[in-house]
């Protein structure tokens, strides 16, 4: 059976919060059933602090539970950034406003990331595979659909017999693109890739995917983010502007003058989503020379700070986002 989620595009975007201007997890969830030694727990835990997750009331998170497709639509509709969509009339017949996924599902739908069945239904408690699971998130990056890289062998699993992946299989540009961007890897963890080696991965094609292994895609997804819009340099100046949106800065590069008093416009554009800039001596980020305010967008500040006197190549970042917002802060 085929399953057609999704179409769909967009930029890389995630929300997060429990921050401290440090990062730490001092919000962090934990679950019972989820021990720091767990395969997936640092994934897991960093998706239940980006609030993109959660538990059972029970305090258990059930990491080897099936993902259901009502569960993923909010996963990817978080881990995106976006808001969830109430329009008046439902799209499908059995998922009704009154459901807890409506929203979530409505908004994964809205951006083409998720889709129905011909006959009008959601099965909102249908499973999702892994392939589903990696054809949404590649749509959702936007990535161009490319060939798995060469001198892999990816393997799908029915019935337990391995057969290698070929282009006739629905899902063999998601998977090879999901390939290419590091979202699977060679060789990968056993709890994700059920065999082969380390020029393999095999893939169980009708096999549910657990909230572990979704868990982990996702955090894959936000850590290796790619910024966008694409960046371009700004000239030298003491009154700046920068803008964050769809999880990145509009500027991959700043140039400022020496010693001078730098007023920083810091625009937000990204609704329930904070961000700030931070000025650092350099990438380690271990010394910072300015660190503004967090605020959620969509949400402008001023920040007011002084370049450094001795000109040369410092770093910037948002704290919020260490890994996928930074830049070059050049004094001159
Ligand atoms: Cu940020």
């Amino acid at each position: 059976m085929i399953r057609k989620l999704l179409l769909g595009l967009l930029v890389v975007a995630l929300i997060p919060f429990g921050l401290s201007l440090t990062f730490s997890r001092a919000n962090a969830a934990s679950f019972s059933d989820v021990p720091s030694d767990y395969w997936a727990a640092n994934a897991i835990l960093d998706l239940a602090s980006r609030t993109i997750i959660g538990g059972y009331p029970d305090g258990s998170f059930r990491p080897e539970n099936p993902v259901t497709r009502a569960e993923f639509s909010k996963m990817i509709l978080l881990t995106m950034g976006f808001a969830q969509e109430t329009p008046v009339s439902a799209t499908f017949t059995d998922e009704p406003s009154d459901h807890w996924a409506y929203g979530y599902v409505e908004g994964a739908v809205k951006h083409g990331w998720v889709k129905g069945y011909p006959d009008g239904t959601f099965q909102p408690n249908g499973n999702i595979t892994m392939a589903e699971i990696l054809t949404v998130l590649v749509r959702a990056e936007g990535w161009t659909l490319t060939n798995p890289p060469d001198g892999v062998t990816i393997l799908v699993r029915q019935s337990g017999t391995d057969r290698e992946m070929t282009a006739s299989d629905w899902f063999y540009q998601n998977v090879g693109t999901a390939a290419q961007q590091g979202l699977i890897q060679f060789p990968d963890h056993p709890q994700i890739n059920t065999a082969v080696g380390s020029s393999g991965f095999a893939m169980a094609q009708n096999d549910p995917a657990t909230r572990a292994q979704t868990a982990v895609f996702l955090d894959r997804m936000l850590t290796n983010a790619t910024p966008s819009p694409s960046p371009t340099p700004s000239s030298a100046s003491a009154s700046l502007s920068l803008v964050a949106k769809s999880m990145a800065f509009d500027q991959s590069a700043i140039t400022v003058p020496a010693g001078a008093d730098i007023t920083l416009t810091f625009d937000n554009q990204d609704t329930g989503i904070p961000h700030n800039f931070a000025l650092y001596m350099d990438s380690s980020a271990s010394t910072s020379l300015f660190v503004g305010e967090v605020i959620t967008g969509p949400k402008t500040i001023e920040y007011h700070f002084k370049a450094p006197t001795q000109p040369g190549t410092y770093f910037f970042r948002c704290d919020v986002h260490p890994r996928s917002m930074t830049g070059q802060f050049i004094v001159q």
